[in-house]
């Protein structure tokens, strides 16, 4: 199987886990945004229509996270990550991480383009200082058809209440006693996890920080309202995380 993912996205992140958690082989493909798109689409005989990552390649493709981490279940070694009967409180869990996953994106992206400095951050650090200024307007071009693709402007002042609310709704569930959404570990809690990584990224011995580094990725705010959240997210990390395949 061939796995197709940004290394440093959340969404690409809850599909490895679940297929490490099943220990399963695939290989995996670094997809880089728009030239990387069109790359993917000639594979996958998809010229129109939205292709996101990740994406994988096994018997058919399989086009989303969740997707994948249902397909990984059935071809599982690991213990139940959708456990029976508990689907529906699963897929609703999920919902809210993709809501929240998109909110905490759009507040990334606006903020660097609205905010002055905001994109110079954003520039690879390997790129020499001269060059630097002359690859912004890049950046900015990136980042504009990505607020297009995802409608990110359609709610500006809205992504921060929504990531709150999303939060508030984890931080009733969860506790240091009741580490579990669903009573033992499932994917409704990788989905829930993954969302604070654009809170306060997670060690980067598990997955790397995305474009800017730490403090891009950091919102101050969240994280210093939600330390018990974090710890909970480095504890299921440190107790359930598999090292990824290669
Ligand atoms: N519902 C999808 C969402 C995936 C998604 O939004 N992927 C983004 C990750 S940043 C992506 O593909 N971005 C690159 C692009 O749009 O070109 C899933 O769970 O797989």
């Amino acid at each position: 199987m061939k796995l197709f993912g940004i290394p440093f996205s959340p969404w690409t992140e809850k599909a490895r886990w679940a297929l490490d958690h099943h220990r399963l082989a695939y290989t995996f493909h670094e997809h880089g945004p728009l030239l990387g798109e069109w790359r993917l689409r000639r594979r996958m005989r998809q010229p129109t229509g939205p292709v996101t990552v990740p994406v994988l390649e096994a018997d058919r493709w399989y086009r989303d996270s969740f997707e994948i981490a249902r397909y990984a279940e059935g071809l599982g070694h690991g213990p139940r990550l959708f456990p029976e009967g508990q689907l529906d409180a699963l897929t609703a869990w999920n919902a809210r991480s993709e809501a929240a996953l998109a909110a905490g994106r759009a507040l990334f992206m606006l903020g660097a383009l609205d905010t002055p400095g905001g994109l110079a951050a954003l520039v690879p650090p390997e790129v020499p200082a001269p060059l630097r200024p002359l690859v912004r307007p890049v950046v900015r071009r990136s980042l504009e058809a990505l607020t297009l693709k995802y409608r990110m402007r359609d709610d500006t002042g809205r992504h921060e209440q929504l990531l709150t609310q999303t939060l508030d709704a984890l931080a009733t569930a969860v506790s240091p006693e009741r580490p579990y959404l669903l009573g033992a570990f499932s994917y409704a809690d990788i989905a829930m996890a993954l969302v604070l990584q654009g809170v306060s990224p997670v060690d980067t011995s598990f997955m790397p920080v995305g474009i800017g580094g730490r403090a891009a990725w950091t919102q101050p705010r969240l994280a210093a309202r939600y330390p018990a959240l974090l710890q909970w997210r480095d504890a299921l990390y440190a107790k359930h995380r598999r090292p990824p395949a290669a």
